[in-house]
């Protein structure tokens, strides 16, 4: 019989895989994406695995009891990626092209840049299942993909910090300055996604293409 730790082992390990999984089929959809139309969707990626510690926190917080089969079934961030884009167009391009990719299975999607949280958070969240193949054994493994801008990441990283750094009391004008920088950011967005558009209506200049 397995030990407690060698399952944990194996739950991480699968997971490790299916991010593996998950970045190769996002840098050749960024690569040819270059090809056939001169930009990249896709600026970079980051990836992490929640550690067994922080599983065993979120378990808790969610009044489960700690085991890593809790963990597999109601945990689905333990392979974590996220994905910022240049523009707000190609948050949307990138998950319709995972979307289509047939053997890949969407179980959820939240849609925080069109109904960003009350903070201001914004971000598209998919929980996606990957097909990871082993040596006895096929199996669909859950990732969640956070799709964002550069300003939306700039953002969350700075509510990130300011968060811990108040331990969770964040003043309210200081809520507040980011709920509105949240919202000017959001602006910044739009006027740079029409922007590009604009510039990409010169057809005759393919090398200015971004
Ligand atoms: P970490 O350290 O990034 O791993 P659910 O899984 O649906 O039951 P959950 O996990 O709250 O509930 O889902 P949700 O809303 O999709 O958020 C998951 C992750 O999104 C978080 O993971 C953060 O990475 C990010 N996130 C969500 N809300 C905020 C926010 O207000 N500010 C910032 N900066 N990030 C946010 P973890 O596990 O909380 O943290």
């Amino acid at each position: 019989m397995q030990t407690q730790e060698t399952n944990w082992d194996i739950c991480l390990m699968k997971r490790r895989f299916a991010l593996r999984e998950m970045e190769t089929r996002l840098n050749i959809l960024n690569e040819e994406f270059k090809v056939m139309h001169q930009h990249n969707p896709i600026d970079h990626i980051v990836s992490r695995i929640k550690s067994q510690q922080a599983i065993e926190e979120k378990l808790r917080r969610k009044g489960f009891s700690v085991s890593e089969k809790l963990a597999e079934r109601y945990i689905r961030d333990i392979a974590g990626l996220r994905i910022i884009c240049s523009f707000t167009d190609d948050v949307y391009h990138i998950s319709r092209l995972l979307e289509q990719q047939a053997d890949l299975r969407l179980t959820q999607k939240k849609d925080y840049i069109e109904n960003p949280k009350p903070n201001g958070y914004q971000s598209l969240h998919l929980i996606i299942e990957v097909p990871v193949n082993r040596t006895t054994i096929s199996e669909m493994i859950q990732v969640e993909v956070q799709i964002r801008t550069m300003a939306m990441d700039v953002w969350a990283s700075l509510e990130h910090k300011m968060y811990y750094k108040f331990r969770h009391d964040v003043p309210k004008y200081l809520q507040n300055n980011l709920k509105e920088s949240a919202q000017i950011l959001y602006e910044l967005d739009e006027k740079m996604n029409t922007l590009k558009k604009e510039i990409n209506m010169f057809h005759d200049l393919p090398s200015i293409r971004i």
